[in-house]
C-alpha cells in the first residue's frame, strides 16, 4: 500500500495535486490543517486492493506507532521480555495501520469499500482489546496495588471497563489501601444522589415509577406515598396505577391507598391518564405506579410514549433491583431511557450480594439516585440515597462470590474483553467520569 502526502496552501491546491498525481479516482484518507497549510493523505485507486489483505501481516508498511500507544507499551519495552515486546509492537503497528485506514471509512466510495472498512474496524477493535490486555499485564507486574484494587472493584460488581479506566488514572504512588480510598472518593463523587429529600417531597410534581417486572415499583410507590402523607397530609397526594388489567394489579395499590386514606385512580391508556392528570392538577404530588415489563418488551416504548404524551410533566423514576447484574441493568436503562429519565431508585439492597453493578450503571448513565429500598416493609424500608454510604457499602458487603472471583493471571483477559465490549479504548460514558 502506498499512502502519499500532498500539501497545498488551500484545500483546492492540495486536491489538485492529488488529482494530478493519482487521477480523479484517488482515495482521500485524511485531510487536515498543518501550520496553516492543508495536508492530504491519499491512495491511488489501484492501491485500494491492498486494503483487503490482513492488516496484521503488513507491519513493515504501516505508519509509525502513535504516541498514546507508545506510552501504553513503554514500561513493557523497558522491563518486558523480547517476545512479548515484539508481539506488542506488531500489534501496535497493525493497530495504527487499521486506525489510518478506518479514517477513510468516512467517505466510502462503494459497497465493497464499505465492507472492507467494516472489516478493518472490527480488526481495529480486536487489536485495541489485545493491546489493552498486554498493557494491563505489564502494569500488573509494576503495580500490584492497582491489580488488587481492580480485583476488589470486580468482586464488588463494578464493570471491568470502569475498573480499568479508574486504575489507569489511579496515582501509582498509592498502595492498595490508599488506592481503595482514592477509588471510593472518585466513585462517590460521580454518583449523583438527591441532595435533600425536600427536592422531591416539598417540590411535589408527578412521578411515575417504571421498571422491569417485580422490582418493587408498587411497594416503593406505597413507601413514597406514606412519606408524602406524613409530611403533607393525605389530601395533597393522589395515586394512579396503569396496572388495571392484571389480576390484583389495581387491588395491590388500592389497599395501600386505603391504609393511607388516599384515592387510587386506575387508567388504561394515554387518554385516561391525560384526563386523570388534569383532574388531579391541584394535588401537590401525584405518584403513578406502572405495569412492570421486561426491558426487552416492545411495550416499553409505548409506555414511555404514554407517560410523555399527557401534556403534564411526568418525571420517570427507574426502579433498578440491586440483585440484577450490571449487564442486565445497562440493558434496562437503555430500554427505559426514552426521552430521558429523571432518576432512579435502587431496590432490594437487602437481597443483593453485590451492589457495584447498580452503582456502576447509575454513574455511567448519569442517573440521579433518589432512594434506596432495603426491604418489604412499608414505609420503613426506604431511605434517601447517600452516596458515601452506598459506595462504602459496595465494598463491605459480605459475599459468597469465591467462584466468580478472578485470578491475577485472568485479569488482563478481563480488561481486554472490557475494551472490546465497550467498542474501544474509551468506553461509552467513561470519558465524562470526573477525577477531581
Ligand atoms: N427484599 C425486598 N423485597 C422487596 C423490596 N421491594 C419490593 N420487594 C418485594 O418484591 C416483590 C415485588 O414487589 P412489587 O412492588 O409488587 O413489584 P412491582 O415492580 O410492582 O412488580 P410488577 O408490578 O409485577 O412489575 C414483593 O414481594 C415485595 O414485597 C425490597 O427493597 N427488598
Ligand atoms: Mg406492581
Amino acid at each position: 500500500m502506498n499512502v502519499r502526502k500532498f500539501t497545498g496552501a488551500t484545500s483546492r491546491d492540495a486536491l489538485r495535486k492529488v488529482r494530478d498525481a493519482l487521477g480523479a479516482d484517488a482515495v482521500i484518507l485524511s485531510n487536515r490543517n498543518v501550520d496553516g497549510a492543508t495536508e492530504i493523505l491519499a491512495l491511488a485507486p489501484e492501491d485500494m486492493s491492498a486494503l483487503a489483505e490482513p492488516v496484521a501481516e503488513t507491519p513493515a508498511s504501516a505508519p509509525t506507532i502513535s504516541q498514546s500507544t507508545l506510552a501504553a507499551l513503554a514500561p513493557r519495552n523497558v522491563a518486558g521480555n523480547a517476545a512479548e515486546n515484539n508481539q506488542a509492537s506488531r500489534l501496535a503497528e497493525s493497530l495504527n495501520a487499521a486506525r489510518e485506514m478506518s479514517a477513510a471509512a468516512e467517505q466510502p466510495a462503494s459497497t465493497e469499500l464499505a465492507r472492507m472498512m467494516a472489516e478493518i474496524r472490527s480488526m481495529r477493535g480486536m487489536l485495541e482489546s489485545q493491546l489493552a490486555g498486554i498493557s494491563f499485564g505489564s502494569q500488573q507486574q509494576r503495580s500490584p496495588a492497582k491489580s488488587a484494587v481492580l480485583r476488589e472493584m470486580l468482586a464488588a460488581g463494578y464493570s471491568a471497563s470502569l475498573g480499568r479506566f479508574l486504575i489507569e488514572k489511579m496515582p501509582s504512588s498509592l498502595n492498595a489501601s490508599a488506592g481503595m480510598s482514592w477509588i471510593r472518593s472518585i466513585l462517590s463523587r460521580n454518583l449523583a444522589t438527591l441532595s435533600n429529600e425536600n427536592d422531591i417531597l416539598d417540590q411535589g410534581g408527578v412521578y411515575a415509577l417504571v421498571g422491569p417486572t417485580g422490582v418493587g415499583k408498587t411497594t416503593t410507590t406505597a413507601k413514597l406515598a406514606a412519606r408524602c402523607v406524613m409530611r403533607h397530609g393525605a389530601g395533597k397526594l393522589a395515586l394512579i396505577t396503569t396496572d388495571g388489567y392484571r389480576i390484583g394489579g389495581y387491588e395491590q395499590l388500592r389497599i395501600y391507598g386505603k391504609i393511607l386514606g388516599v384515592m387510587v385512580h386506575s387508567v388504561k391508556d394515554e387518554t385516561d391518564l391525560r384526563i386523570a392528570l388534569s383532574e388531579l392538577k391541584n394535588k401537590h404530588m401525584v405518584l403513578i405506579d406502572t405495569v412492570g415489563m421486561s426491558q426487552r418488551d416492545q411495550m416499553v416504548a409505548e409506555q414511555i410514549a404514554m407517560l410523555s404524551g399527557t401534556g403534564t410533566r411526568v418525571n420517570r423514576l427507574l426502579c433498578m433491583s440491586a440483585t440484577s447484574t450490571g449487564e442486565t441493568l445497562s440493558e434496562v436503562v437503555r430500554a427505559y431511557q426514552g426521552g430521558g429519565l429523571s432518576g432512579c431508585i435502587m431496590t432490594k439492597l437487602d437481597e443483593a450480594a453485590t451492589i457495584g453493578g447498580v452503582l456502576d450503571v447509575a454513574i455511567r448513565q448519569k442517573l440521579k439516585m433518589y432512594y434506596v429500598a432495603n426491604g418489604q416493609r412499608v414505609p420503613e424500608d426506604l431511605h434517601v440515597a447517600n452516596r458515601d454510604y452506598l459506595v462504602d457499602r459496595s465494598f463491605k458487603l459480605k459475599r459468597e462470590t469465591a467462584p466468580f472471583q478472578y485470578q491475577d493471571a485472568e485479569l488482563p483477559l478481563v480488561v481486554a474483553n472490557a475494551v472490546r465490549g465497550m467498542g474501544g479504548m474509551n468506553g461509552s460514558g467513561l470519558r465524562e467520569v470526573s477525577l477531581g
